[in-house]
Parts: structure tokens; sequence; C-alpha cells
């Protein structure tokens, strides 16, 4: 008879386990069979009618019966925690993490607007070898044997990298030593545009050790510098603004001649060099900004990249990527663009 009222409790209880919902229940139901005046416990103080024999008997069942109730227990509180989990990754209505999302590099996103500006006239992108020989830097661009450009101070060489034919290896200081690569890899008519890496001795508030630069070089019959100065303003319009022009001004480049220094008229007081209250202007104090060199491609030039110098003429401009976009978004020191900080970064 006990046996039957034990086996039932047990039934009683396993049904009670499956069928609950959350810890707290089972908690009850643990209470209610197993606990301290819980129903096994009332059964319990039956055994001493028993005889000793059937008393062993019970006793074991009774035990059986406990251990079978508190491992179904603690198997099914198991479960629920990690239905529970389970349910909580995938509550949709939690707010979502914000994963953050990647972006171009200032310097790219430059990179990439110098070209848009230069493909809707016509300018091919090139990209020529960073590691260079010198006769593409300097030698094939007229430069003499002791140029000041070739001292170790200016120019990485590239140790025990030599060729008979074109002289020492190095980082490539400027992109002009694409200029002969592209007048041997196109015949004219010629309109490039090379975006590089360049290197040199450098480092302070303005100039980089590593830094871009953009290079344009235009060969064709009757190239002139009108064609050249309206390049350049067409340029400064695209790219700072409709009211910025440029300026050329009389300078000194091995490879090219005439040449030029370029300046853009000042964002402040458009070439003027006063404001409108009629003070100097603080900006750039007479009304012009300078960018880089420019030119008429020299006519040794030409012929070092086997162009009839008697047919055809070109010109060329190589300026900062960095310089220019500094002047656009106001950044007053070049290394900030190399630091890779996302503070900084992150406002562009
Ligand atoms: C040249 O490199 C010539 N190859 C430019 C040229 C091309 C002239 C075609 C004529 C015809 P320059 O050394 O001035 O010129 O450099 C041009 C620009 O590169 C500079 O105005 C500056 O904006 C940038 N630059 C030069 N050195 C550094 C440096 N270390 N860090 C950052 N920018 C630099």
């Amino acid at each position: 008879m006990i046996k039957n009222q034990v086996n039932n409790l047990k039934n009683e209880a396993v049904g009670e386990i499956l069928e609950a919902k959350d810890e707290k229940t089972l908690e009850e139901i643990r209470t209610r069979f197993l606990g301290r005046s819980g129903k096994i416990n009332e059964l319990t103080k039956e055994i001493p009618k028993f005889s000793s024999e059937e008393k062993e008997e019970i006793g074991k069942l009774i035990n059986e019966t406990k251990k079978t109730i508190e491992s179904l227990l603690s198997e099914t509180k198991t479960k629920l925690n990690s239905k529970k989990e389970k349910e909580e990754w995938f509550d949709v209505t939690l707010p979502g993490e914000k994963v953050p999302l990647g972006s171009l590099h200032l310097i790219t996103k430059t990179i990439n607007e110098i070209s848009d500006i230069f493909a809707r006239i016509g300018f091919k992108r090139a990209r020529y070898p960073e590691v260079e020989w010198d006769w593409y830097a300097f030698e094939g661009l007229n430069f003499p044997e002791n140029h000041p450009a070739r001292d170790e101070w200016e120019t990485f060489f590239v140790d025990n990298l030599y060729s008979k034919k074109y002289g020492r290896g190095l980082l490539t200081p400027h992109t002009s030593s694409g200029q002969l690569r592209e007048m041997e890899a196109t015949k004219p008519p010629i309109r490039m545009l090379n975006i590089a890496k360049c290197y040199r001795r450098q480092s302070d508030i303005s100039h980089s050790p590593m830094f871009y630069q953009f290079e344009g070089l235009v060969v064709d019959k009757g190239i002139n510098i009108t064609h050249l100065k309206g390049t350049l303003d067409y340029f400064f319009k695209q790219f700072f603004g409709p009211k910025r022009e440029a300026r050329i001004r009389p300078f000194h480049f091995q490879f090219t001649e005439p040449s030029f220094e370029v300046d853009v008229s000042c964002s402040e007081c458009l070439g003027t060099g006063k404001l409108k209250n009629g003070e100097v202007c603080r900006v750039c104090k007479e009304g012009w900004l300078e960018i880089g060199g420019a030119g008429m491609v020299h006519p040794n030039v030409l012929k070092n990249g086997g162009i009839d110098p008697e047919e055809f003429t070109g010109f060329a401009f190589g300026w900062g990527v960095e310089r220019v976009l500094m002047m656009k978004y106001g950044i007053g020191d070049i290394r900030l663009l190399f630091e890779g900080d996302l503070r900084f970064l992150k406002q562009f």
C-alpha cells in the first residue's frame, strides 16, 4: 500500500516538474515534495509501523524516489536556463548594438576627388614604381649629377640596387619620375595623372618622409602655357570653389622650361590681400597661397622620353595631395594625417 503511495508521489512530482515553466515553480515543487514537512517526509513517518524487512525495502524505495525527483529538478532547471539564454539572444526587441562602420581615409578620398576632377577633362590615371631608378627620377629629367636633390639628405637611396643603364635605385622623391615612364608607354597625345607615394628625408609640420603627389602631364602638338593656366584654373575652381583662381610665377625646375611656382587665390580675400573692412588678410597677407610647381616640359626630357620636341610640346605640374587637402580643410599639421587617430579622421 505504502509502496503504491510512494510511486504515486513520484509520478505526481515528475508530472509537475515536466510541466514547470520557470525556476520559481521548480523550487515550489521541491519544497512541497522534498522539504522537511514535504509529502515524501510525511510518508517516511509511516515506516516505523512496518516489519524490519519491509522497512528496508520501503526506505530504499523512498531514497530512490527522492534521488529521481532531485535529479529531474536540477536537469529541468538547467534546460530552462539555457532556453532563457537562447530566448534572450534572439530577443528582437532589445536595442541593437551599433556596428562601427569603416570609411575611406581623408587622403584616399582626396585622391579619388582629384582623379575625378581630372578624369572629366580626359586625364588618364597612371601609377609608376615607388622604388625607382635614378634615370627616371633625376638623370633623365635633366638633373646635373651634382644637383642637391640627389644628396642623401633629400633622397632615400636603396643599398645594393644599381643598374648600369639606369643608375642607383631609390625611393622616388617625386611623381615627375612618371613623366618619362608615361612617354615610354604612350605616344602623344598624352594626358596623364600620376598619383603616387613619394619619399624624402624630411619631417616637420608640413613635411612627411612619405607623402603623396599628383602629377599632371600633357604632351601634344601645339600645347602652350595658356593650356597649362586653363587647366590650373579649372582644377582650383573644381577643388577649392568657383571663385578661386591660379597664379603662376617664374621659378626654376630642371625638367621644365619655363618653370613656374603656382599659387591659388586665398579663400578669405580672393587674391586681394585685403579683407572687406580694409584690414590685411590674416590667412595669406598678400592674396595668394603657394601650391607647388609646374612648367612646360623641357625639350631634353621629351627627347629622353623618345618624343620629338620639334613636333610636340607639353606641360606638367606636380603637387602634394596632403598640401591641397590641408589648405582645403584648414589642417595645420601634416602629421595628423598619418597618425590614424580616429577622433581626427572621423571629422571628415
Ligand atoms: C616637385 O616635386 C616637382 N616634381 C614638381 C613639378 C612637377 C614641377 C612637374 C614642375 C613640373 P617640389 O619639391 O616643390 O616639386 O614638391 C612639390 C610639392 O610636393 C610641394 O609643394 C609639397 O606640396 C609637396 N611635398 C614635397 N615634399 C614634401 C614632404 N616631405 N611632405 C609633404 N609634401 C611634400
